[in-house]
């Protein structure tokens, strides 16, 4: 794999940063998580601005412009001669003094990985899970709110939400899912959290602190093109053990049925219709919208 690093593509091997790298020393750095299907990079402009919004939001200045970084995840995508492909911008703060002071790091660090492998995370039991799919729990551990760490900047800091991964881990389910201070349902460590009730679509909003998910817009959007009523509205446990239909969304396993929450079925025990017209309808979408990689 050829990988981007400061500006240079170098192999796999070469692709060097430093151990005095704040992103390494401190998890001081953002990123983001985009695919390209069929050629194409989905929504490339939404992951950039998104990645350029995490970067001011912690007054990391990144040492290029929107338009050069798209230019950068295309062109890495090409040197991989890569149709399909999950794709990983960093930028951390780069090399400083060993001290937190972001002072001592005089130039970020970007790095942009391709995978051309695209594995589905929640899949530990095999391929068919996201089909079948997931069982999920309640977490005891809280979405860090925007008063600790705003969850709508995606930083290289989530060891809250591994820490609930090893919860979920422990008990042999696929994923959990989060509490806000309140006791609102947020998201999963790494995927928004949607349900449906009586044809509507519910997912919580985005002030309760959960990720602004590129693919939560999209599926807002295709559930509207559907006619389905769709809000954004403060949902609970109860919402979510009570719902017709309950599934998840991120950029790489797309849509996710979620089947069992915290020993609950959850409708039938299978995806439900509603889940499987909105994942069909955002594949078609994926596999025919983005930014080419070879023209
Ligand atoms: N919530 C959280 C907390 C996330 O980290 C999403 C929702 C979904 O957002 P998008 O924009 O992808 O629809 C995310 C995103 C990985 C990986 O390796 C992905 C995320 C986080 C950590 C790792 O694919 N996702």
């Amino acid at each position: 794999m050829i990988v981007y690093v400061n500006g240079s593509f170098v192999s796999e091997e070469e692709a060097k940063v430093s151990v005095f790298d704040h992103g390494f020393l401190y998890g001081d750095g953002v990123f983001e998580g985009i695919k390209a299907y069929n050629g194409r990079i989905f929504a490339l402009d939404e992951h950039v601005d998104r990645f350029f919004e995490s970067a001011q939001s912690i007054q990391l200045l990144l040492p290029l412009s929107r338009n050069e970084m798209k230019k950068a995840i295309l062109e890495t995508v090409r040197r991989n001669n890569l149709k399909d492909a999950y794709i990983r911008p960093v930028a951390s703060r780069g090399k400083g003094a060993l001290g937190l002071d972001p002072r001592s790091c005089p130039k970020a660090t970007v790095v942009i990985i391709v995978d051309a492998e695209i594995r589905h995370p929640e899949d530990t039991g095999g391929a068919s899970l996201s089909q079948k799919g997931i069982k999920v729990i309640t977490t005891t551990f809280r979405r860090n709110g925007p008063d600790v760490l705003s969850p709508r900047i995606k930083s290289t800091n989530y060891l809250n939400n591994i820490l609930a991964k090893l919860q979920a881990n422990a008990v042999g389910v696929q994923d959990a899912i989060f509490l806000n201070e309140q006791g609102f349902v947020c998201e999963l460590t790494g995927d928004n959290l949607f349900i449906v009730k009586n044809s509507r679509v519910l997912t919580p909003p985005l002030w309760f602190g959960i990720l602004d998910g590129v693919t939560r817009r999209v599926v807002l959007r295709i559930a509207k093109e559907m006619r389905l009523e769709t809000t954004e509205e403060p949902l609970t446990l109860h919402d979510l053990y009570t719902s017709d239909e309950c599934f998840c969304t991120a950029t790489r396993i797309e849509v996710v049925s979620i089947v069992w929450v915290d020993g609950r079925q959850i409708g039938s025990g299978a995806p439900g219709p509603v889940t499987v017209q909105i994942t069909k309808r955002f594949l078609d979408l994926a596999n025919r919208e983005g930014a080419p990689i070879f023209e």
